[in-house]
């Protein structure tokens, strides 16, 4: 039987499982990527494994989310980080040298090999035929020291594209419509692989729009072959020697086949709060607009820039709409600099910010009270964007533009004759802005430098075998890690300050949580399906450690905030019957009865009052180990 491209490169970097879906696999990590927001706790857990330098073939700690540095916390963050990265034998990709995925992808991704981000769009490389995929924090400072990374061998969805986009209509269409059949939760256990005649017209940073999105339908990654596009990109970034071919077998097999034609598709928008909430520009073409946003690991590259320059040349945003552009790098704002481009986005009326995550992670350009925000990026969760009751549309950076001029939102189409940009044929290159590591002599006599701010990890316990606790808090379907954990430019400079941190635990359910939850001293969370989706961020887990959570009984959860749980040492249950979970009520008291035997069996009895619910629950020997030391932490170091 033939194999995908996923499936051949988990062949080749397996360190122990059987390929069978469903089952769990150790894979060998080539390369690892950390941003600042979950960097600082990363690079602390990774200290205290205790390993002196890093194993990987590549390691880059990137600072692209907290860029403000509005006090000394995040300065402090940075200094640590780039003392890490110095000492340990990684690169430090510095503040403005852009976003890790976009960066990553122009200058480190190499198809073929693995990589592991804590940061879950690290699927982005997939678009040069990368397995990469997000994972938390204590995963990659585990892959860092040659660890392997563990993951539940995934089914293969295809897509098989064909014909060729419109006019107007872009890959975040593509990645639009595919939110549109599968949803938020459709992705979930699947690799998905793009393939098809219709790839042929797809370049590079067009296929890094779709695997990055591929995030948004809880896939474990999603991936392109590596072609001739692929080996032309690499080229124009001076890497042609990075290039290995790479296809699926002609008889691989696919647990599903979709279909979708690129000629057929219109300009898209995710509407509030979902991104699978899909509608037409068409259906929604005169809502009124106050702020657009472009830019995010999602719609930054050259391509996209170049597009968005040449739609505003020559011509005035609308007088009460505000426009943000955020370029993805260092590379891609220095080229629109040199070729006129950068003037014509400014002349537009349009506000250039630095090279980072900026809005798309609420760090400035908050919507006003009840504002409409069109943005290219690829979250529009409740209160995200920093303003509570923004309504938040997700778009391609035509539709952005197009609703920029006229102050409403406008499907491009009606704007007349299609505007063709001309890429360049190489990129500039210039990796000046990453610092490089010290060599290992060196590296012995090199300070770690640290701040006030950066508090140590959370207390671990070892698991009880029986476990009574309150019911602290039940919360429905889709709950996201930016409800559990909150970003934003007021609590983002806290990553690494745990205790801060917890007072915002769920404050977007409900304020009253963390001190009810510190109150109870033991808790357990209740939630519906697919449950942790969005973010990779451990502090969604470390947070609710601290707190003192023992358990999540959801009716599913989502891969990377399962796996948080597991290496907090919190355990993630899910209901047997799902209709159980209307039954359990907040402030019910929980008794998880005969845990250790309940966990190899796959079963745990659940009691409230006087009634008995079953829990289930597919912990591998390993989980279970991991959730009895107390957390991956514990069990790596053989506590
Ligand atoms: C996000 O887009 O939500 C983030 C911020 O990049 C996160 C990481 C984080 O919370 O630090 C992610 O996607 O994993
Ligand atoms: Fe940054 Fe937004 Fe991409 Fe997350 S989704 S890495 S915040 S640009």
């Amino acid at each position: 039987m033939g194999l995908t491209i996923a499936q051949k490169i988990i062949k080749e970097h397996l360190v122990s499982g059987e390929m069978k879906v469903g089952e769990e696999i150790a894979l060998r990590i080539d390369q690892t990527l950390t941003q600042d927001a979950t960097g600082t706790m990363a690079y602390l857990e990774f200290e205290a494994i205790g390993i002196p330098r890093v194993r990987t073939k590549l390691s880059v700690a990137y600072i692209d989310h907290n860029t403000l540095q509005s006090g000394f916390e995040n300065a402090d963050d940075h200094r640590y980080i780039q003392s890490v990265a110095k000492k340990f034998g990684l690169r430090f990709s510095r503040p403005g040298n852009g976003i890790c995925h976009q960066v990553h992808l122009e200058r480190f991704g190499v198809p073929g090999m693995t990589l592991i981000g804590s940061d879950s769009h690290t699927p982005t490389a997939g678009g040069i035929g990368m397995l990469a995929m997000g994972a938390g924090g204590l995963d990659v400072a585990v892959a860092m020291g040659g660890g392997a990374y563990y993951i539940t061998m995934p089914k293969m969805f295809k897509v098989n594209l064909t014909g060729k986009l419109r006019p107007w209509v872009s890959a975040k269409d593509v990645s639009l419509e595919i939110l549109r059949i599968l949803s938020v939760k459709g992705g979930v256990g699947a690799i998905i692989e793009w393939g098809g005649e219709g790839i042929k017209t797809l370049s590079v940073p067009e296929r890094a729009t779709i695997t990055n999105m591929g995030t948004e339908l809880g896939a474990t990654t999603s991936i392109f072959p590596s072609d001739e596009i692929t080996k032309e990109f690499l080229e124009a970034q001076g890497r042609g020697d990075a290039y290995t071919p790479l296809e699926s077998d002609p008889d691989a097999v696919y647990d599903r086949i979709i279909d979708i034609n690129l000629s057929e598709l219109k300009p898209l928008l995710a509407c509030p709060h979902s991104p699978d909430n899909i509608k037409s520009a068409e259906e929604l073409k005169g809502i009124k607009v106050d702020q657009v946003c472009i830019g995010s690991c999602t719609n930054s590259s050259l391509r996209d820039m170049l597009k968005v320059a040449a739609m505003l040349k020559g011509k005035k945003i609308d007088d009460s709409v505000s426009l943000s552009v955020s370029p993805g790098s260092k590379q891609v704002l220095s080229m629109l600099a040199d070729c006129g481009a950068l003037s014509d986005i400014l002349a537009s009326g349009a506000r250039v910010l630095e090279c980072a995550c900026g809005p798309c992670i609420g760090m400035g350009f908050s919507p006003n009270s009840a504002g409409v925000s069109l943005r290219t990026f690829n979250r529009n969760f409740e209160g995200r964007s920093g303003t509570k009751d923004a309504q938040v549309y997700l778009v391609s950076p035509e539709v952005a533009v197009a609703s920029a001029l006229t102050g409403y939102i406008t499907d491009p189409r009606t704007l007349g004759d299609y505007i063709e940009i001309e890429m360049p044929e190489s990129f500039k290159i210039d990796d000046s802005a990453v610092v490089l590591p010290a060599s290992e002599e060196e590296a012995k006599d090199l300070p770690i430098l640290r701040g006030p701010n950066i508090k140590p990890f959370p207390t671990t316990y070892k698991l009880e075998n029986e476990i009574t606790a309150n019911l602290t808090l039940k919360v429905g379907d889709n709950i996201t890690t930016d409800h559990i954990m909150p970003a934003g430019a007021k609590i983002l400079p806290y990553r690494s300050n745990i205790p801060f941190l917890s007072k915002f635990c769920f404050a977007v359910c409900d304020e009253s949580f963390a001190q009810r939850a510190l109150e109870a001293k033991k808790s357990i969370i209740v939630g519906g399906s697919n449950y942790g989706q969005g973010s990779s961020r451990e502090h969604a887990a470390l947070v609710p450690l601290y707190l003192g959570v023992k358990a999540v009984i959801a009716k599913s959860f989502a891969r990377i905030h399962s796996a948080n749980l597991i290496n907090a040492g919190i355990m993630p249950l899910t209901f047997a019957n799902p209709e159980d979970y209307e039954a359990l009520n907040q402030d019910d008291t929980l008794t998880l009865e005969n845990v250790f035997e309940g966990m190899e069996k796959g079963e745990i009895t659940l009691k409230a009052g006087n009634k008995e619910y079953k829990l289930v629950c597919s912990y591998t020997q390993r989980q279970i180990d991991i959730l009895k030391a107390g957390g991956l932490l514990a069990y790596t170091k053989g506590e």
